[in-house]
């Protein structure tokens, strides 16, 4: 961490010649609530000890840049309208965020940008939204726009529609943003009403295990996903007026109606609504400190997700059943938007490194793939790392 820092802080300097302000920007990790936020449930997730570091500073010749460490490369930017490029693909999550600053007439001067980070790309950790927050952040800090954080939030999520094309909640950008040392967040998607809770592991560790694989259609999969939801709610808003969105729905009214359903839409709409409610459930028993309890809900999602929902896929759903020869692993699941990424797994800690191997061995025996795996601590979201006096305006 402090090496990612140091190094993108050279960089800057040796670019740019100044001293910049330092963000870092975190990934995320969601221990139980997929697919709910956009169905107005609720999510439980938290920041990571995973960051993108942004290097900001003002521009003395009128130009603005933004470079990635990851890809050696740098865009110019054009303030006056920041609009959508086809390539490099990178650069859309913080031209969406910039858009809108500009279309709303804050002052944003010209500035230069380095940014480059260690939250892995395609893991379902969200880099995306540690991007576009880190950078509305940075903006926001160095110019003084006095943006409320859950603007910053909404702003990240806007870019990801319009600038990246997918039909997100707002889980992700609000975890980065909103993260908290130690906490996992309870989030009421509808309200956007929250609140901490400790996550008090005791002898156990959150270990993450990424197939490195990412499957084709995993955006379009996403919204075609969303708009079955919303297929849901239109056909029993007919019979239930009231309803707006699955958090209203009651399981009853699904099973009255199932005929009415095309069968998929029934089952998709069937995990949700039992998501939402086991989310609820799940966050009774962290405040009962009971996560066996809360382990096994890990699992229920999973097979949900795998089965109802269809957004797993064979290498997810291999390193989950692999987990359960475990016992020491309290619980198991996809994490994210699915069709690849990471695993979450509860394990005990003294059993980690072992469970580790098993699994990177039977893995690579199945697919020839080499897994990797994170032990993960949570941590504070979006944040200054240092303010350099000649930065600020
Ligand atoms: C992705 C999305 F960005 C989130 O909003 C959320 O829907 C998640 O998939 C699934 O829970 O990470």
């Amino acid at each position: 961490m402090q090496n990612l820092e140091q190094e993108i802080h050279a960089r800057f300097t040796q670019l740019f010649n100044k001293e910049p302000l330092l963000v870092r920007s975190p990934g995320r990790i969601n221990l139980i609530g997929e697919h709910t936020d956009y169905n107005d449930g609720f999510v439980m997730p938290a920041a990571i000890d995973k960051d993108i570091i942004f290097a900001i500073a003002p521009s003395d010749n009128g130009e603005s840049y933004i470079y990635s460490v990851k890809y050696d490369e740098r865009i110019k930017v054009d303030l006056k309208s920041p609009e959508k490029v086809e390539d490099p693909a990178w650069a859309n999550y913080l031209l969406g965020v910039l858009h809108q600053m500009v279309e709303e007439g804050m002052p944003v001067k010209p500035f230069n940008c380095v940014f480059g980070g260690e939250v892995p790309l395609g893991a379902g950790l969200s880099s995306s939204a540690a991007l576009e927050c880190g950078f509305a952040f940075a903006l926001n800090e160095l110019f003084a726009l006095k943006i409320p954080k859950i603007r910053l939030v909404k702003m990240a999520q806007w870019a990801e529609h319009h600038y990246a094309g997918v039909k997100c909640g707002i889980m992700d950008q609000f975890a980065s943003v909103m993260g908290k040392e130690g906490h996992v967040i309870l989030l009421d998607c509808r309200s956007l009403e929250y609140r901490y809770s400790p996550m008090d592991l005791k002898d156990f560790i959150i270990v993450l295990c990424d197939t490195k694989v990412k499957h084709k259609l995993v955006d379009s999969e996403y919204n075609t996903r969303r708009n079955e939801c919303e297929t849901g709610v239109a056909i029993l808003k007919k019979y239930y007026p009231e309803i707006t969105s699955l958090r209203d729905v009651k399981p009853e009214m699904l099973e009255k109606h199932k005929a009415e359903l095309p069968g998929k839409v029934y089952n998709r709409c069937t995990y949700v609504v039992s998501e939402i409610r086991r989310v609820q459930q799940a966050s009774r028993d962290l405040d009962a400190g009971d996560l066996v309890a809360f382990g096994k809900k890990m699992y229920e999602t999973h097979e949900g997700l795998s089965k109802l929902y269809e957004v797993s896929c064979k290498e997810l759903d291999f390193l989950v059943e692999e987990s359960k020869k475990f016992d020491k692993v309290l619980g198991a699941r996809m994490m994210g938007g699915g069709f690849g990424g990471c695993t979450i797994n509860i394990i005990k800690k003294d059993a980690a490194d072992r469970f580790i191997s098993h699994l990177t061995k039977a893995y690579r025996e199945a697919f020839s793939i080499d897994m990797r795996a994170y032990k993960v601590s949570i941590r504070e979201g979006t944040s200054v790392l240092s303010k350099s006096p000649a930065s600020i305006i």
